[in-house]
């Protein structure tokens, strides 16, 4: 009975630590973007996300917000880092602004590539479709 408890004791310890672990990944600050609907600044030459996740081949609305005064950004989505093939190029616009851009996700799940052109080897990003 005693060392029924312990391995009791045991299994909700790992679980407690499995669901701990879980919730801090998913709650990094900052540095990931998710959904079908939200926005992406860019300010002091970079990007306030470094992923942008999306469900496959769902109808994208980001609002873009530059806010570097007088400093041309747009964010462009390209099939991977050589960038290529681009999915999307958004438009470039001067701070401190903002536009919209909307598009398709790809269909096929994986991980894609975004950038701004203007400044393609500093801002950068993964776009995960998923
Ligand atoms: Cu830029």
């Amino acid at each position: 009975m005693q060392q029924r408890r312990s391995i009791m004791t045991f299994i909700a310890l790992i679980t407690l630590v499995a669901l701990v672990t879980g919730c801090a990944v998913k709650t990094t600050p900052g540095t990931m973007t998710e959904g079908t609907t939200f926005t992406v600044t860019a300010m002091g030459m970079a990007f306030d996300t470094a992923t942008i996740t999306v469900p496959a081949g769902a109808h994208l609305t980001i609002t873009f917000r530059n806010n570097d005064e007088g400093v041309f950004h747009n964010i462009a989505f390209y099939m991977s880092s050589a960038a290529t093939t681009f999915i999307y190029k958004g438009a470039r616009i001067t701070g401190v602004s903002s536009i919209t851009y909307t598009f398709d996700a790809p269909t096929t799940p994986g991980m894609y590539f975004f950038r701004c052109d203007v400044h393609p080897t500093t801002m950068t990003g993964q776009f995960i479709v998923q």
